[in-house]
C-alpha cells in the first residue's frame, strides 16, 4: 500500500525533490520566515523578550483601564489577580486560552468572588490517582498523541514543563508495555523554532507501511498563527523514540485562504487511499461566515512534505463552532475487532468522525459513510450529527484521540480529564489534569447506532482481592452499605433489575427527565434514581452518585437515563458567613439504550478523585473529577442507592475488586530490558 510512493520519499533534504507547501496552496498567511532563521537562536530569545515586554506593557495598560472601569462602575473589592489568601495566580473564571487561539481550561462558571477552599496538604495529596496516567507534575492537556512502536506503547501529551497551568506547550512523553504501567521519558518535542515558538500543540502519529513513523503537529508560530509541522524519530532503531527531529520543510501546511489564522489545528492520523495512491490528513477549523460551522478540511499528500487541499470539506455542521482534535477512523460493523486507520470503507465498515467542540468543551462523534473519491462523509443519522448528537463521555472529558493497536487488533481511545477546581489550587498541588484509562472502541452491533467503550483488558491485571454480593433488595427510598474495607481504588461491576410490573405501571413517570437539569440523586421519581454511591463518607454528607433513572419518553416508551451527581462533594464551606465553594460541580448524564431482556449494568472505576463509569457495556460513559474532603483515605465508603418512590430494585450482582496501583514513574536504563509488569501484591 503506497509502497512505490514511499520508497522514493526521504526526510532528508538532499534526496527529496518536494517543496514545502506554503507557496503551492492558497494561503492567507503572509510569507514565512526564511528557514535560516528557524533555529532557536539568541535572536528568537530576544524577540521573545521583546514580545514579553510589549505584552507586559500592553497588559499593564489594559489592567489599569479595567481597574478604572471597575472602580467607576462598582464598589467591588475584586480588582486584582490576588485571591482571598493573597495568593497570586489566575482567578477562577479567567481563561487565558482564547487570546492565544485555544481555550485551555473551562470549568463551569463559578462566582469570581469565591474564596479558596481551605484544602489541607493531605487532602490534595490524596487526590492524585493510582492507576490513571498523569505526569509527575505540572499541567497536561489533550489531545494525547498515542501510538505503538517496536514493542512499546507511546503517549505524547500536551504538557507545560514549568507550571500547573496551561502554557509553554510542549510534548511530554511516556512509554508502556501494557497501557497500564508507564515510564516518563524526556520531553519529546519542544517549542524551539519560529513556527512553534508559541507551542508544540496537538498532532498525530502515522505508521507507514514500512514501519516508519511520521508525526504531524500544530505549531503556534511567534505570531500565534496555527501551522502544521512534520517531525520524525531521530533514530528509527530506538524503540523508545527518545529523540525527535523537525523537518527542514516546516511548516508543511499553513492556513488556507478563508480560514482564520488561529482556527486551523490538530491534524489527524493520515489514512491511505489506494485509488488515489496518496495519503489524506484531516484538520479541524470553523467557518463563521457560514453560521459558525465547525468544519473538517482534508489534505492530500504523497510524501508528507507537500500537501494539496482537497476541494470542499469532509464535513461541516452549522452552529457548532471551532472543531478541535478531529479524529477520523473506520469501525467494523460485523466483528469485534479494531481496524487500521487506512481500512477502506465498504460493506461491513463505517467511519467515525469525532470532533472536540471548542465552544462547549465536549467530544462529539457520529458514525457514517466515507467516500474518498468525493472527499465526503455523511452521518447515518443527521439528527445525531457531530456536535449535536452522541458524546464519547458525558462528564469531564475532552480532546480525546484514538490509535490502532496492531498487537491486539483493537482501536484504543484516550481522553483528557481536566480539573474542575480553581487554578490556584492546581498551582498549590503542583499538577493538573490526567488521562482516562485507555478504552477499546467498538461499533455496537446490537443497537447499530453507537460505539461501545470499555477499559482495555490490561486494566484487569490491576485487580486484587474481590468481594461479590448478589440479590440485594434495595427498597424504595433506602441506601444499603457494602462492607468492603478500603474504597478508594475500585473496579465495580454491578447489575440491577427492576420489577417488570412496576415498570409497566409507571405510566406518567417523569416525561422530559434530563440528568443535567435535574437535582441529581436527590430528585426522586417513580423509577429512579437507583445505583451506587461511591466516595461517600459514613453519614453520606459527601458522595458521588452513579445511577440509573427510568422515565417515560414523549412517545410513551420507557427511556433509561444514566447519570453522575457530583453536587454533594466539598459541599459547604462557611467563609465570612457566606456559603463559599471554589469547585464546579455538576449532574452529568444522558440516555443509555437498553434492549429488551437486558438487565441494567454498570462498571465503575474509582481511583481517588476520579470516577469513570460505563453503562450497558459502554454505550454511555461518564467521567467525574471530584474533590471529596471527608470521604477520603479509610473514610471513603460504598453504598447501594434506591431513591425511587415507586419501585424496589434488586442488585442482582455486585462484584468489587480492590485495585492495585500502576507503576507510573521515570524511566531508568534498566527498564529497557524488563517488561515492567508488576506483581499483584
Ligand atoms: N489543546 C491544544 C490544541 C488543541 C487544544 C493546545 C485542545 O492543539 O486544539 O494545547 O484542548
Amino acid at each position: 500500500m503506497g509502497a512505490k510512493n514511499l520508497k522514493s520519499w526521504s526526510f532528508s533534504s538532499s534526496s527529496s525533490s518536494s517543496t514545502a507547501s506554503s507557496s503551492s496552496i492558497p494561503c492567507s498567511y503572509p510569507p514565512l520566515l526564511h528557514p535560516d532563521h528557524s533555529a532557536t537562536t539568541p535572536s528568537l530569545k530576544r524577540k521573545k523578550c521583546l514580545q514579553l515586554l510589549s505584552f507586559v506593557a500592553g497588559s499593564a495598560v489594559l489592567i489599569l483601564c479595567i481597574v478604572a472601569l471597575v472602580s467607576y462602575g462598582s464598589n467591588s473589592a475584586s480588582r486584582t489577580g490576588l485571591d482571598g489568601n493573597g495568593e497570586s495566580g489566575t482567578r477562577r473564571g479567567d481563561s487565558r486560552g482564547p487570546a492565544e487561539g485555544v481555550s485551555e481550561k473551562s470549568s463551569a462558571a463559578m462566582p469570581r468572588s469565591s474564596p479558596s477552599y481551605p484544602w489541607t496538604n493531605s487532602m490534595l495529596l490524596w487526590q492524585r490517582t493510582a492507576f490513571h496516567f498523569q505526569p509527575q507534575k505540572n499541567w497536561m492537556n489533550g489531545q494525547p498523541c498515542p501510538t505503538y512502536y517496536k514493542g512499546w506503547y507511546h503517549l505524547f501529551y500536551q504538557y507545560n514543563p514549568d507550571s500547573a497551568v496551561w502554557g509553554n506547550i510542549t510534548w511530554g512523553h511516556a512509554v508502556s508495555r501494557d497501557l497500564v504501567h508507564w515510564l516518563y521519558l524526556p520531553l519529546a518535542v519542544v517549542p524551539d523554532r519560529w513556527y512553534d515558538a508559541n507551542g508544540v500543540w496537538t498532532g498525530s502519529a502515522t505508521t507507514l507501511p514500512d514501519g516508519r513513523l511520521v508525526m504531524i503537529y500544530t505549531g503556534a508560530t511567534m505570531e500565534s498563527v496555527q501551522v502544521q509541522n512534520l517531525a520524525f524519530p531521530a533514530d528509527p532503531d530506538d524503540p523508545l523514540l527518545v529523540h525527535w527531529v523537525k523537518s527542514e520543510y516546516n511548516p508543511v501546511i499553513v492556513p488556507p485562504s478563508g480560514i482564520g489564522l488561529k482556527d486551523f489545528r490538530d491534524p489527524t492520523t493520515a489514512w491511505y487511499v489506494p485509488t488515489d495512491s496518496a495519503w489524506r490528513v484531516a484538520i479541524g477549523s470553523k467557518n463563521d461566515s457560514q453560521h459558525h460551522a465547525g468544519v473538517v478540511l482534508v489534505y492530500r499528500t504523497t510524501d508528507f512534505v507537500s500537501y494539496e487541499l482537497l476541494p470542499g470539506v469532509l464535513h461541516s455542521v452549522t452552529g457548532t463552532g471551532m472543531w478541535e482534535c478531529v479524529d477520523f477512523y473506520p469501525v467494523s460493523t460485523e466483528s469485534a475487532v479494531g481496524l487500521d486507520t487506512s481500512a477502506a470503507s465498504g460493506p461491513g465498515v463505517k467511519h467515525v468522525l469525532k470532533a472536540s467542540m471548542d465552544d462547549n468543551k465536549h467530544d462529539y462523534y457520529a458514525i457514517g459513510t466515507y467516500a474518498a473519491a468525493s472527499n465526503s462523509w455523511v452521518p447515518a443519522d443527521p439528527e445525531k450529527d457531530v456536535g449535536i448528537g452522541l458524546r464519547y463521555d458525558y462528564g469531564k472529558y475532552y480532546a480525546s484521540k484514538t490509535f490502532y493497536d496492531p498487537v491486539k487488533e483493537r482501536r484504543v481511545l484516550w481522553g483528557w480529564i481536566g480539573e474542575t477546581d480553581s487554578e490556584r489550587t492546581d498551582l498549590r498541588k503542583g499538577w493538573a489534569s490526567l488521562q482516562t484509562v485507555p478504552r477499546t472502541v467498538l461499533f455496537d452491533q446490537k443497537t447499530g447506532r453507537n460505539l461501545l467503550q470499555w477499559p482495555v483488558e490490561e486494566v484487569e491485571s490491576l485487580r486484587l482481592s474481590s468481594q461479590e454480593f448478589s440479590n440485594i433488595s434495595i427498597t424504595a427510598g433506602s441506601v444499603v452499605p457494602l462492607d468492603i474495607g478500603k474504597a478508594t481504588q475500585l473496579d465495580i461491576v454491578a447489575e440491577f433489575s427492576v420489577d417488570e410490573a412496576a415498570l409497566a405501571g409507571a405510566i406518567g413517570a417523569d416525561v422530559g427527565y434530563n440528568c443535567s437539569t435535574s437535582r441529581g440523586a436527590a430528585q426522586r421519581g417513580v423509577i429512579g434514581p437507583f445505583g451506587l454511591l461511591v466516595l461517600a463518607d459514613e453519614d453520606l454528607s459527601e458522595q458521588t452518585a452513579v445511577y440509573f433513572y427510568v422515565a417515560r419518553a414523549t412517545d410513551g416508551s420507557l427511556s433509561t437515563h444514566f447519570c453522575h451527581d457530583e453536587l454533594r462533594h466539598a459541599r459547604i464551606f462557611l467563609f465570612l458567613s457566606s456559603e463559599a465553594n471554589d469547585l464546579a460541580k455538576t449532574v452529568y448524564g444522558s440516555l443509555v439504550p437498553v434492549h429488551d431482556g437486558e438487565t441494567l449494568s454498570v462498571r465503575i472505576l474509582v481511583d481517588h478523585s476520579i470516577v469513570e463509569s460505563f453503562a450497558q457495556g459502554g454505550r454511555t460513559c461518564i467521567t467525574s473529577r471530584v474533590y471529596p474532603t471527608k470521604a477520603i483515605f479509610s473514610r471513603a465508603r460504598l453504598f447501594l442507592l434506591n431513591n425511587a418512590t415507586g419501585v424496589d430494585v434488586t442488585a442482582t450482582s455486585v462484584k468489587i475488586w480492590q485495585m492495585n496501583s500502576a507503576f507510573i514513574r521515570p524511566f531508568y536504563e534498566r527498564d529497557s530490558a524488563s517488561s515492567i509488569r508488576t506483581s499483584n501484591n
